[in-house]
């Protein structure tokens, strides 16, 4: 939803999010909003660092050929930037952005947990204590680690952990992702906003990801399918949908087949952020494919981009804001993961 900001005029919705490619200029759609933070899905990666009044982080998702694009999120009010240890932040009175990289090692779960545990108490400190979207970029995902464990059963162990610790204090799990990147190490980057507006939410078609059973790892993935953000002022609510694959129940379906997991990836999704869904869970309200907008694609094999791009294109409208990442999936016979935002 797009509204006037009753005193400057401007459009407004307090928390907004959009992509920019080489060339295009970002000054053209931050005009009297202000930056809380951006996001390169480039060909480098390194750590997060504070650019231009607002976090900078450059992941290493895209390969040679393949174009970067950089997730620029703005607010209407102005913004503070900070560090905290390796943690960068800023935050707009009502949302809190912040951003860290854990380098290359034999085991991440205790640095994994630790790194957590200081972004919930940077949370804490500042006064953003409701999680509501976490994205987890982890290099060589289905590769062994050091103890020959799969880095993403060994990064779960610790995100896990590092939510147990925190049950009391934290409102529950929110939205993820969690897809591969094209460098060992892990980048992390999470949203968060004042008390009482981050709403959890099921997919009715899937299980509950934080209880998958053992088969899939030793600590199930903390997340929830998405997280239902309420208006602040004059903006509308925000659906933030997880990075959704070919799973029904716990099950991945259709391996090896492209076209159907593309299907059962959207029917999820679809499902989801239905009014049918949102009454389920108590709220007013519900989206249909064609509002996901700042969608994400995640593609296992390149040779499947066309065919990909085809169902994305059909199923979301071709003008939709849609990028495309050839990176690893987080089980191996997954082909494909969509996320988005609906508004
Ligand atoms: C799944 O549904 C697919 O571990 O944060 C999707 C979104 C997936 C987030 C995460 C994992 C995560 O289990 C994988």
């Amino acid at each position: 939803m797009t509204v006037i900001h009753p005193e400057t005029g401007a459009l407004t919705a307090a928390l907004d999010c959009f992509f920019i490619r080489p060339g295009e200029d970002e000054r053209a759609r931050t005009a009297g909003r202000h930056v809380l933070g951006r996001i390169t899905y480039g060909h480098g990666g390194r750590a997060p660092l504070l650019h231009d009044g607002a976090p900078l982080v450059r992941i290493a998702m895209a390969g040679a050929g393949a174009e970067r694009v950089t997730e620029v999120w703005t607010t209407d009010r102005p913004v503070r930037c900070g560090r905290d240890g390796d943690l960068v932040y800023a935050e707009d009175g009502e949302h809190l952005l912040c951003a860290v990289r854990i380098e290359e090692r034999g085991v991440y779960r205790d640095t994994v947990r630790a790194v957590y545990e200081a972004a919930f108490a940077l949370m804490a400190r500042l006064g953003y204590p409701d999680l509501l979207r976490m994205w987890n970029l982890v290099g060589s995902i289905t590769g062994p680690n050091e103890e020959g464990t799969e880095n993403y059963r060994d990064f779960c162990v610790g995100r896990a952990q590092a939510f147990e610790a925190w049950a009391g204090r934290m409102a529950g799990m929110p939205a993820a992702t969690g897809i591969g990147s094209l460098r060992p190490g892990i980048d992390l980057y999470f949203l968060a906003c004042r008390t009482g507006r981050a709403r959890h939410l099921e997919n009715p078609r899937q299980t509950p990801a934080h209880r998958y059973p053992v088969q899939y790892g030793p600590k199930p993935p903390s997340f929830a399918r998405a997280t239902l953000l309420e208006a602040a002022g004059c903006s509308g609510p925000v659906l933030y949908v997880s990075g959704t694959a070919s799973i029904i129940g716990d099950d991945s379906v259709y391996p090896g087949d492209i076209d159907a997991q593309c299907a059962v990836t959207l029917a999820n999704i679809e499902a989801l952020i239905a009014p049918e869904n949102l009454g389920r869970h108590g709220m007013a309200g519900g989206f249909r494919l064609r509002d996901l907008d700042c969608v994400k694609v995640y593609v296992r094999d390149a040779g499947h981009l066309p065919t990909v791009r085809a169902h994305c294109a059909k199923a979301l409208g071709a003008d939709r804001g849609i990028a495309f990442f050839n990176v690893d999936v987080c089980r191996p016979e997954l082909l494909v993961e969509i996320e988005g935002i609906c508004r």
